[in-house]
C-alpha cells in the first residue's frame, strides 16, 4: 500500500484497507514518508516502510519521487510482494508503472492497483500542467478503482482515459464507528444542553468551512447551539478571523486535528459538509454510522452517501440560507430528528467494511488473472 500519511481520507481508507486485509491473513505492507495517523498497532503481518530522503543542498525539495520508487523496487523485490496497490493518482500511479518498468527490467513483474480518491482527479490531477502524466499512469495501471461512481464519471470526462474503472466504495469500521455515551463531554461544549453541530476536515478551501461557521450563525439565532470545528489546514486562520468578526468565538470550538474523531461525533446531533468537491464524503459517513445526520452540499458523490430527506438534506454548493434552514428544521423536529438519525445509521451499514473487503479482493485476484505481462 502506498499512500499519503496526512489526516486525508485517501490515507485513512489505505490504512484501514490494510489493515482489514491483514486480519483476513494477508501480509500488508504499508510505503511512505511518515507513519499514517490510523497504522498504531502492532499486528504481526503488517509492515511499515518509510521513504527516508537525503537533505543533499543542492535540493530545495528533495526528489520524493525518486526515493519513493526506489523504496518501492526495493520492498517489492525483498518481501516478493504480488501486488502493488496506490492510494491517489498523484503521483502514486506515476511512480508506480515506473517501479513496474524497473522490476520488470530486473525480471520480476508486480501488477499495479491504483485507487482514484477525489482531488487527484478532480482538482490537482485534471490541472492541465500534469493532466497528461496522470491520464498516462491511469491507463497503465493493471487495475483502477474509483470510490463513487461520479469520481468515475469524472474520469472518463476529464482524462478521456479507456481504461475500465471499477467503483468499490469507500467503508467504514462500525465496531469503531458507533454512538456511544460521552454526556460528560457533551456537558463541557453544551452546559445549557445546547445542540451540537460538527464539522471535520482538513480546512482546504475546498472544503468550504467557512459556509459552516454561516450556517451556524444562521442556526445560532433560532436556536441555542454551538458548533465543533475538527482538523486543521491552511483556511484555519481565516476562519478564527470569521468567528471572531461574528462574535461567535464562545460558541464555535477549534478542536484541532483529533483521532478519536467518533467520540466527538457521539454528541453531535448535525454534521456539516458544504463542500465545493467531494468525491464521496468519508466524514459524512463516519457521522452517519454515530447516528448524526447530514447537512450537505449536492457535489460529486456525495448524494451516493447522503440521502436527501432520509439521512440528512443536500442543497446546492454555496446555498448557505438552505442548509441553515435544513438544520433548523432538523434540529427543532424531534421526530425527524430520530427518524433521520435511525435512518443515517441504517445506511451507513451498507458501507460496512465487511462488505466492501472481498470486493477488494476479488478485485486483486481479478487484477493478478488478468495483468498482462508485457507492459509497453
Ligand atoms: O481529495 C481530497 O480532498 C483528499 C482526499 C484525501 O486524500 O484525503 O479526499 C478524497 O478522498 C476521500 C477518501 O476516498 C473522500 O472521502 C473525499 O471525498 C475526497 N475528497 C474530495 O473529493 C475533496
Amino acid at each position: 500500500m502506498v499512500c499519503y500519511p496526512t489526516y486525508g481520507g485517501s490515507g485513512v481508507i489505505a490504512t484501514e484497507l490494510g489493515k482489514g486485509l491483514a486480519k483476513l491473513g494477508h501480509q500488508i505492507h504499508f510505503i511512505t514518508y511518515k507513519q499514517p495517523p490510523r497504522l498504531n498497532t502492532f499486528q504481526e503481518n503488517i509492515f511499515y516502510h518509510e521513504v527516508l530522503m537525503s537533505d543533499y543542498p543542492l535540493f530545495e525539495h528533495a526528489p520524493y519521487d525518486t526515493y519513493l520508487t526506489s523504496k518501492i523496487v526495493d520492498v517489492v523485490k525483498h518481501e516478493q510482494l504480488d501486488i502493488l496497490h496506490v492510494h491517489y493518482a498523484v503521483p502514486h500511479a506515476t511512480i508506480a508503472y515506473l517501479a513496474k518498468k524497473i522490476l520488470l527490467y530486473e525480471g520480476r513483474y508486480v501488477p499495479t492497483v491504483t485507487t482514484l480518491h477525489g482531488t487527484d482527479i478532480t482538482l490537482v490531477g485534471k490541472d492541465r500542467s500534469i493532466a497528461d502524466v496522470v491520464a498516462f499512469a491511469i491507463e497503465k495501471s493493471d487495475g483502477v478503482t474509483a470510490v463513487s461512481n461520479s469520481l468515475k464519471k469524472d474520469t472518463y470526462a476529464y482524462f478521456g482515459v479507456q481504461k475500465d474503472i471499477e467503483v468499490i466504495y469507500n467503508f467504514i469500521d462500525l465496531e469503531r464507528f458507533t454512538k456511544t455515551n460521552k454526556d460528560h463531554f457533551k456537558k463541557a461544549i453544551a452546559p445549557n444542553g445546547e445542540k451540537i453541530m460538527v464539522h471535520t476536515s482538513n480546512f482546504r478551501k475546498v472544503k468550504r468551512v467557512e459556509d459552516c461557521i454561516l450556517i451556524f450563525k444562521e442556526v445560532n439565532q433560532r436556536i441555542p447551539s454551538k458548533l465543533i470545528l475538527v482538523g486543521d489546514g491552511p483556511e484555519r486562520r481565516n476562519l478564527e478571523d470569521l468567528c471572531r468578526e461574528l462574535g461567535l468565538c464562545q460558541e464555535i470550538r477549534f478542536l484541532g486535528k483529533q483521532d478519536a474523531i467518533e467520540e466527538i461525533l457521539a454528541i453531535g446531533d448535525a454534521f456539516l459538509m458544504p463542500s465545493g468537491k467531494e468525491s464521496f464524503g468519508l466524514a459524512a459517513l463516519e457521522a452517519m454510522a454515530c447516528e448524526v445526520p447530514v447537512i450537505s452540499s449536492d457535489v460529486g458523490g456525495i448524494s451516493e452517501v447522503n440521502v436527501h430527506g432520509e439521512t440528512g438534506f443536500i442543497s446546492k454548493v454555496g446555498n448557505v440560507e438552505e442548509m441553515a434552514a435544513n438544520t433548523i428544521r432538523l434540529l427543532s423536529d424531534e421526530k425527524l430528528h430520530g427518524d433521520l438519525k435511525r435512518n443515517a445509521f441504517a445506511r451507513a451499514q451498507e458501507f460496512d467494511i465487511e462488505k466492501i473487503l472481498p470486493q477488494y479482493e476479488a478485485f486483486y485476484n481479478k487484477v493478478l488473472e488478468e495483468a498482462v505481462y508485457d507492459v509497453a
